[in-house]
């Protein structure tokens, strides 16, 4: 990282979207609630959340609620011994959500399956019996290679509930891919299934688990679990390979939870890697309980009567968080649909949320991005007035989207709440509340008990308007424990770079009213003449323009200036391609952003290079122009 680490901040968005009054009637947390959660958490952090752990059962409550005393190994309600399964699922056994619907789930093709708390629990605890029967015991890891089925929340669930951690690996994924997750991972047991649909295609998954495992590269590994779904013939190794069905078919629908202590681990799940190698984050089952089920019943507002939708794959920590954990602690129904967005057509979420009567959306922006090169037409056949409350994560949300999101399809009625946290973070960290004043664009303010900054490297806050490096300043419960076989990342890549604080790898500024603009990856920085510029702000200027759907921009050398910013860019169905609009687009950035910004080159794509979960992939990019 060079010096000067401050950035320059172009981008001017003055547009302010105030809650509607019946919005502040109605939610469960008012602004005045708000206020005093803050100074509640600002003067006694620990109290703060151990009344939040106090909403979830204990086997045996903590000695203390944070052992900082081997910071930054920071623990959380040490003593204490819990299993989040039994939070997700056997405390709504007692209750009236007992055969309330705790997960809708709708395949490609158009099938669809549901169930209730009760049916859920049951089939969990089915295949928890089924993999102690396959050997699997407190401590083993399970991979689970799975797309968008109920049975992948079923495995997850059954392996926490035996204290088995698992490691979901993201069904988009190779088999090369898969061999290096098996082989940092080493799993007792392997789950999957035979193919899926997606795309109206149908995706081999266990053939491509066959290729990863030729020459073992798991010593430890003793069975291959496959789900039925696609009907796809497979083969079957009759020492390792059993079909799903004949696993459970004869066992009890009642186990045991496992007592874990709360800072046991629940599951690894690997960084998405924008820019350099993914990393294995552990979570455990305490901490991560109290910090997924207070911000997802307060971030979304949630009401008895909601229909959740998180539309993230479960391979991404979105999906753990908030598809999976969140709703099932707070007794929601869930939604999952397993296909592609635009399959058979650009319309099928919309038909998906009228269908359900879904009541909060939580999506990415890269979604809302794809979708929105559709126009308005789609949105408008569907009934979408079911809907109170937008969500989205991932990556900068520029306010052309963010607009175009609140419009359409929350036809300037829902709040859209644009929630920034990480996998290491395991919950949504900065994040307006539905009460928020929202600024399109902007991730608004940390959440109670969370203490974020924007600080240059000596750790010094920034002043407003002026750029720096996004920071944590205290512990939050659902924070990672470790990075798998790496004992000095939790130093080297968080808390040693700034010392005493989380460094987030973003950048960022705060402006006057404190809200937080989130302007990229601390290494997706323009270093233009020595003006540092975040990409997310020369991406957000060029989306600002009607012909542009989505863009990304890069550095690359420059003899005079050090760098120079190149574009590539998809533009929105009705837009052609010319080298008038390529001179349009570059006048367009100066008028937006200055002349600071000198762009070599635009180059108009049919698509973008993304990530699992829709990132995009500047190294790859970065990359191709080396090359
Ligand atoms: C949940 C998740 C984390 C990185 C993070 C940041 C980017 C996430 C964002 C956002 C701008 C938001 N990011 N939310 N950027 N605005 N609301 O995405 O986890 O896959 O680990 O990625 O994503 O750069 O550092 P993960």
């Amino acid at each position: 990282m060079s010096h000067p680490e401050v950035l320059d901040s172009l981008l001017h968005e003055e547009r302010v979207f105030r809650p509607l009054p019946q919005m502040i009637i109605e939610a469960g947390i008012n602004p005045q609630d708000l206020r005093a959660a803050r100074d509640r958490a600002d003067s006694d952090l620990c109290a703060y959340w151990e009344e939040a752990a106090e909403e979830l059962d204990w086997f045996t409550k903590w000695d203390q609620v944070l052992d900082d005393s081997k910071a930054p190994d920071y623990k959380w309600f040490t003593g204490a011994r819990c299993n989040i399964v039994y939070n997700a699922l056997d405390r709504h056994i007692e209750t009236v959500n007992k055969n309330r619907l705790a997960l809708i789930w709708e395949g490609e093709p158009g099938d669809s399956r549901q169930f209730t708390y009760y049916e859920l629990y049951r089939a969990v605890n089915r295949f928890a019996n089924g993999l102690r029967a396959l050997g699997v015991t407190k401590g083993d890891r399970v991979v689970l290679y799975m797309p968008q089925l109920p049975e992948t929340v079923i495995s997850m669930l059954a392996c926490a509930r035996i204290g088995a951690v698992h490691s979901l690996v993201f069904s988009g994924f190779s088999a090369k891919h898969l061999r290096e997750r098996i082989r940092e991972i080493q799993p007792r047991v392997v789950v999957t299934v035979d193919g899926f649909y997606r795309n109206g295609q149908v995706i081999r998954l266990k053939e491509a688990v066959d290729h990863a495992l030729l020459d073992s590269p798991a010593e430890k590994l003793e069975s291959v679990v496959v789900v039925h779904r696609a009907n796809v013939e497979v083969e079957m190794d009759s020492a390792r390979d059993y079909w799903y069905e004949d696993i459970v078919r004869h066992e009890r629908a009642h186990a045991s939870s496992e007592i874990m202590d709360s800072n046991d681990p629940l599951f690894i799940l690997h960084t998405s890697g924008t820019a350099g190698k993914p990393k294995g984050i552990i979570h455990s089952h305490g901490g991560y309980m109290v910090g997924v089920h207070r911000t997802f019943k307060w971030v979304f507002d949630l009401k008895p009567t909601d229909i959740f939708w998180c539309s993230a794959d479960p391979g991404w920590i979105t999906g753990h968080s908030y598809l999976v954990y969140g709703p099932l602690l707070a007794g929601t129904t869930t939604v999952m649909y397993e296909g592609h967005a635009l399959y058979p057509q650009a319309d099928r979420l919309w038909n998906i949320i009228s269908k359900y009567g879904v009541s909060i959306f939580y999506t990415s922006p890269t979604q809302i991005r794809t979708l929105m090169r559709f126009g308005h037409r789609y949105p408008d056949q569907h009934d979408l007035s079911t809907l109170r409350i937008l969500g989205a994560v991932g990556e900068p949300f520029n306010p052309e989207a963010w607009i175009w999101f609140y419009e359409n399809i929350g036809k300037s009625q829902c709040p859209v709440l644009d929630t920034w946290w990480q996998t290491e973070t395991g919950m949504i960290m900065i994040s307006p509340m539905p009460v928020s004043v929202l600024k399109p664009g902007s991730v608004t303010r940390a959440l109670p008990g969370i203490d974020a900054d924007v600080v240059d490297l000596e750790g010094n806050s920034v002043p407003a308007g002026k750029g720096g490096f996004l920071v944590i300043k205290k512990p939050w419960p659902a924070m990672f424990s470790a990075v798998l076989n790496d004992d000095r990342a939790l130093v080297d890549h968080y808390w040693g770079i700034i010392p005493g604080m989380f460094y987030a790898g973003d950048v960022a500024r705060k402006d006057e009213d404190g809200y937080f603009w989130i302007q990229g990856r601390a290494d997706d920085v323009l270093n233009i003449s020595g003006h540092r510029v975040g990409s997310a702000e020369v991406e957000s200027a060029l989306t600002s323009h009607p012909d542009v759907a989505e863009a990304v921009v890069i550095g690359v050398p420059d003899k005079i200036k050090g760098e120079v910013a190149k574009a590539f860019v998809t533009l929105i169905y009705d837009a052609m391609e010319s080298d008038e609009l390529h001179k349009e687009l570059v006048d367009h950035i100066h008028r937006e952003l200055g002349p600071i910004v000198v762009i070599k080159s635009i180059e108009f794509c049919d698509e973008l290079p993304k990530t699992s979960s829709g990132k995009i992939k500047r190294l790859t990019l970065k990359e191709r122009e080396d090359s």
